[in-house]
């Protein structure tokens, strides 16, 4: 094995993203290697990854087939501007990317990130209205609850309080919320979609009725929700607004940054679901999180309507980014589709799915567990609260946990797990195992 890096000695110039800064850099945790199922850190010691990074290694780690991909194309052209240029990659990662999506949405828009894909989609939806002589058609409606990102775009749909606070006075005007659809008094240890809670879709009728729904553009809401703590939707209720948005008009985003690419077992989530949206985001694991790179896959007519409109020459959707369809990205997402697709990644995940599922439900009696939730290679563990200090628990579950060399994700007071793909049946036991250990250890 190669020598690890030397870990830094200076922490303080790097202001890290969402981390309590103070408190990492007293006990910094860091980690310097990774292959296949494990990370390492910098004194060596082995950590199990059962989060697949931040919910985006599908395929595992130091895949050799993506990184002679990105070498080989950064030999060949490191970077091209796709602003009135283009690179054969980019067109054909785009043709690959189509390909495993729901029929129809074969137009692909490529952005550098999940924050970037919301902030596409919600605009490519205001264009379109636009574009079809409906611009009066400017409100966006999200979920409490839901997660896109942290552009002032997806922040304003998004509905975490915490993420919103210190903002809120230049959030978006013209949105609203559905509640979101988590109730442990219904739905608590629920294996798979939870029979309760299709009547929740409801509220959106209710809310166009307010709002007038010849006003309102779009609605965007994750299929299964992951950041706010793995949320798995009711049975019928994504159904449900799918055909109240087709009734009005209003399209329908799926953001699939965490769902697209094997995490449900399926291409996406809206294939596992069997519930066709008009445009899907995507990021993370379109190319295992080599490079970054996020796209919007948007159903034909809808880019169509947009494309169509302007007059011939001038540029119809005044939206991109330097790195839109980056070569090494490009590169990289195409030898990963093809990773997925020779190992039959997505039918093992499906497989695995009731081993995974089992194992989760194991801890139903474990102690603080107050619920445990599923779907394909997700689960979500609930922890009762410390009294006046919520999230302390799950913190320190997860700093034991990593201290004992297992990496899982905490947001709130619930513990999420979505491994990469390839986890085996033992890593599975030495996931949870290590899981249930830690619970009766801590107060
Ligand atoms: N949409 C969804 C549904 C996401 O989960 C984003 C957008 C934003 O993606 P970028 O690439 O801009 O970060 C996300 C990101 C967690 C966790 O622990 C989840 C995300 C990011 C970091 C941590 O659940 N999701």
């Amino acid at each position: 094995m190669s020598s690890q890096p030397t870990p830094p000695t200076d922490l303080s110039n790097l202001w890290m993203p969402f981390t309590a800064n103070r408190a990492f850099k007293r006990t910094p945790r860091l980690l310097a290697g990774a292959q296949g199922m494990y990370y390492t850190t910098p004194d060596g010691q082995s950590v199990l990854d059962g989060t697949a990074g931040l919910w985006c290694v599908n395929a595992g780690h130091g895949r050799k087939e993506i990184r002679d991909a990105i070498t080989r194309q950064l030999a060949v052209l490191d970077y091209a501007p796709s602003f009135q240029l283009g690179h054969p990659i980019g067109f054909e990662a785009a043709t690959r990317v189509a390909s495993m999506m729901p029929a129809g949405l074969d137009r692909i828009f490529f952005t550098n990130s999940g924050s970037e894909a919301a902030d596409s989609a919600l605009k490519i939806a205001l264009a379109y209205h636009r574009a079809r002589g409906e611009a009066q058609r400017t409100r966006l409606i999200g979920r409490e609850r839901g997660y896109h990102g942290v552009g002032f775009g997806g922040m304003s749909v998004g509905g975490i309080p915490g993420n919103r606070k210190t903002f809120s006075s230049n959030l978006l005007p013209s949105v609203d919320h559905l509640s979101h659809t988590h109730d442990l008094s219904h739905n608590a240890f629920s294996r798979g979609q939870p029979a309760w809670g299709a009547h929740m879709a409801d509220e959106l009728e209710r809310l166009l009725q307010l709002h007038d729904p010849s006003t309102v553009a779009a609605v965007i809401v994750e299929p299964l929700a992951g950041s706010t703590g793995v949320l798995v939707p009711p049975q019928g209720y994504l159904e449900r607004l799918r055909e109240i948005c087709t009734k009005n008009g209003v399209l329908l985003i799926f953001d699939e940054v965490i769902t697209a690419f094997g995490r449900l077992g399926a291409a996406t989530a809206s294939e596992r679901f069997g519930v066709t949206p008009d445009l899907i985001t995507m990021a993370k694991a379109i190319n295992n999180a080599a490079v970054p790179m996020g796209a919007v896959a948007v159903r034909r007519e809808v880019h169509d309507a947009v494309v169509q409109a302007g007059a011939e020459g001038t540029i119809e959707l005044a939206h991109g980014y330097t790195y839109s369809a980056h070569p090494l990205a490009a590169a990289a997402t195409i030898a990963t589709l093809d990773l997925y697709r020779q190992t039959r990644l997505f039918e093992r995940a499906r497989e695995l799915e009731p081993v995974f599922e089992q194992a989760a439900h194991a801890l139903r009696e474990a102690p603080h567990v107050i619920d445990v939730r599923n779907l394909g290679l997700v689960a979500g563990i609930e922890l009762a609260p410390r009294d006046g200090a919520p999230g302390a628990r799950a913190a320190e579950v997860f700093a034991r946990c990593f201290d004992a060399g297992v990496m899982v994700r905490y947001t709130g007071d619930t513990l999420a797990f979505s491994p990469p793909l390839i986890i085996e049946g033992e890593q599975i036991t030495q996931l949870f195992g290590t899981v249930a250990k830690v619970l009766r250890e801590v107060r």
